[in-house]
């Protein structure tokens, strides 16, 4: 019996520096709707989907900051979603910004929640590769402060058992480094879940433009995918939030390193694709079997080593 999951990538417009969570939870809902008439099992949502994407703007008040992150989840703004979820038996993923630890110590993270088809959180995922910078750049035509905002995931890259397969998330720039793939696929998962918030231009590279971003959006998942012989589901915020544009181009990915559906538009848009996890088999089996073709023997760089340190 193939196990097939039918799963709803479902790519949000821009979210407004002004617009609530009620808009996006809405919005998620219209979607979640779209999945179930189309038989989805499960739904990806982007990267911080409940609101802009807002380490776009330095800011410095801790109460101004800590208005886009969220306490619980799921919470009184999201409770519609995650209960229409359940009534439907479709499990989703989310990103939002997590506050976490005790009032004396509020940690802060960019979070990807996992929830099942009977509304059971099967797990969370905290970003552990933040991109950007720390502090306000003034050469930069427009800011990224992850590296402000956010601390490191401190949970590693877990895979779970549920919904029939294995599945491990990460998130946005933690797609681009091999190493969160290889970690995930030293565990056998077999669907990776990621949702990204990937601005259209290079902050610090203007003629770095969407042509070039989408390409490598997409040789970083694609290539992931392929390596570990996993499905990739890789879901963005996309259009012009405030001035500033995100890119578009949601994909799903087969383990053969194929796009099998691919988002068209720049707003919301749902694509389906039937996702069979036991065609990850052939490649766990054969060119990707792992136990019979790696040599750790000679990867210790890789952990023992952090930035690059070229010969004399
Ligand atoms: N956004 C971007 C991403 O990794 C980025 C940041 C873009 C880094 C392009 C490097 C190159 O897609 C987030 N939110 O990580």
């Amino acid at each position: 019996m193939p196990r097939v999951v039918r799963v709803g990538a479902a790519q949000m417009g821009p979210l407004q520096k002004g617009e609530g969570r009620a808009v996006a939870v809405e919005r998620m809902i219209d979607l979640l709707e779209q999945a179930h008439e189309e038989g989805c099992n499960l739904v990806v949502y982007p990267e911080l989907a409940l609101t802009t994407f807002f380490p776009r703007w330095n800011m410095d008040d801790e109460s101004e900051i800590d208005a886009y992150f969220e306490a619980d989840m799921p919470n009184a703004d999201t409770a519609a979603l995650f209960d229409r979820a359940k009534a439907h038996g479709i499990g989703i993923h989310l990103g939002y910004a997590e506050i976490a630890g005790t009032e004396e110590k509020r940690r802060h993270f960019n979070t990807a929640i996992l929830v099942d088809g009977a509304g059971e959180t099967v797990g969370r995922y905290r970003k552990i590769h933040l991109p950007g910078h720390g502090e306000y750049d003034p050469e930069r035509h427009f800011q990224h402060l992850e590296k402000k905002y956010f601390e490191i995931g401190n949970l590693g890259f877990p895979v779970w058992r549920t919904m029939g397969g294995i599945f491990g998330m990460c998130i946005c720039n933690d797609r681009r480094w091999p190493e969160t793939y290889r970690v995930m696929g030293l565990q056998g998962v077999e669907m990776v879940l990621i949702g990204f918030n990937t601005p259209s231009t290079n902050s610090q590279r203007p003629e770095e433009g969407a042509e070039m971003r989408t390409f490598h959006n997409e040789l970083s998942v694609q290539a992931g995918a392929y390596q570990n012989a996993t499905w990739v589901v890789a879901v963005a915020k996309a259009g012009v939030e405030d001035g500033f544009e995100l890119l578009g181009g949601s994909v799903i990915v087969h383990p053969s390193g194929q796009i099998v559906a691919k988002a068209e538009s720049m707003g919301d848009e749902l694509i389906v694709a039937d996702c069979d996890l036991d065609e990850t088999a052939f490649y766990k089996q054969t060119i990707f079997d792992f136990a019979r073709h790696r040599r750790i023997e000679h990867y210790g760089l890789i952990t023992s080593r952090t930035g690059a340190e070229p010969p004399e």
